[in-house]
């Protein structure tokens, strides 16, 4: 996958895109970054990419040609062009696998500032990463580009396929344990340490299930659960019960 970047500030991506895992996929040559700078793109003479908007009030807003030259320039007609933006919509994992599908991404990144409204004609997305204020799109451009690019094929090892994702079976991990098997007094539950896989299998889903309906009840509502899943959510409904006594 080629994944392009429009910002203002291209050395923000240089450390956290080259550390771990990330940069272990672009050295296989699994996706590419490309940072472009638009005040390269920038027609005026002090090169500014902003201007007070039309109407009057306070603030600046981007000027449309710096940011339109740059994409015009740099990138493949097919791929998906994603503005990061407040207004966006939600970046959730369902999103990151629809991105992951795509032979080209095209990232544009504000700072602190609006856009033109004619920018947006522009993208096929717009994507915020949740509802707090930021300084900018460029840390929301990493959030992205990591949940993207460790979906694609053969960033990541068997081990931790994304299959395995918490949030592809739509429930929240279990508890994990590893030495020692006593720690300051706090125990590493039995059944681990049992080697009954059997049991194991079921402590894990029933811990799953009860850390599910704790703390993201939301995610039961639009999950898939057996009639398993349901007795036992049943049983920690009355477990529960039982310690409020
Ligand atoms: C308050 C009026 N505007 C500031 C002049 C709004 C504004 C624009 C741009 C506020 C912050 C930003 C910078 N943020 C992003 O570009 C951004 C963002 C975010 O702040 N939160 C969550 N997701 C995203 S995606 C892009």
């Amino acid at each position: 996958m080629d994944i392009y970047v429009f910002t203002l500030f291209p050395e923000m991506f240089t450390g956290p895109m080259e550390t771990s895992i990330l940069k272990k996929a672009q050295d296989k040559g699994l996706f590419s970054l490309h940072l472009i700078n638009y005040r390269d793109y920038s027609l005026a003479k002090h090169k500014n990419v902003d201007d007070s908007p039309f109407g009057g009030g306070a603030g600046m807003v981007l000027k449309p040609e710096p940011i339109y030259n740059a994409v015009e320039d740099n990138c493949p007609l097919q791929g998906k062009v994603i503005l990061m933006s407040p207004q966006g919509q939600k970046f959730d994992q369902q999103l990151a696998c629809e991105l992951a599908k795509e032979e080209s991404l095209s990232i544009i990144c504000g700072h602190y500032e609006g856009f033109d409204e004619r920018i947006r004609n522009l993208a096929d997305y717009e994507v915020s990463i949740g509802d707090y204020v930021l300084t900018g799109g460029e840390l929301p451009a990493m959030v992205v580009i990591d949940a993207v690019s460790r979906l694609l094929p053969g960033v990541l090892g068997e081990e931790e396929s994304p299959l395995q994702d918490s949030f592809y079976n739509g429930l929240l991990e279990y508890p994990q344990y590893t030495r020692p098997r006593s720690f300051n007094g706090m125990e590493v539950p039995e059944v681990l340490i049992s080697g009954n896989h059997k049991q194991i299998a079921l402590w894990r889903r029933k811990e799953s299930l009860r850390r599910t309906r704790e703390r993201r009840p939301d995610l039961l509502e639009n999950t898939n659960l057996t009639i398993e899943d349901k007795n036992m959510l049943a049983e920690i409904e009355r477990e529960e019960l039982a310690k409020d006594e």
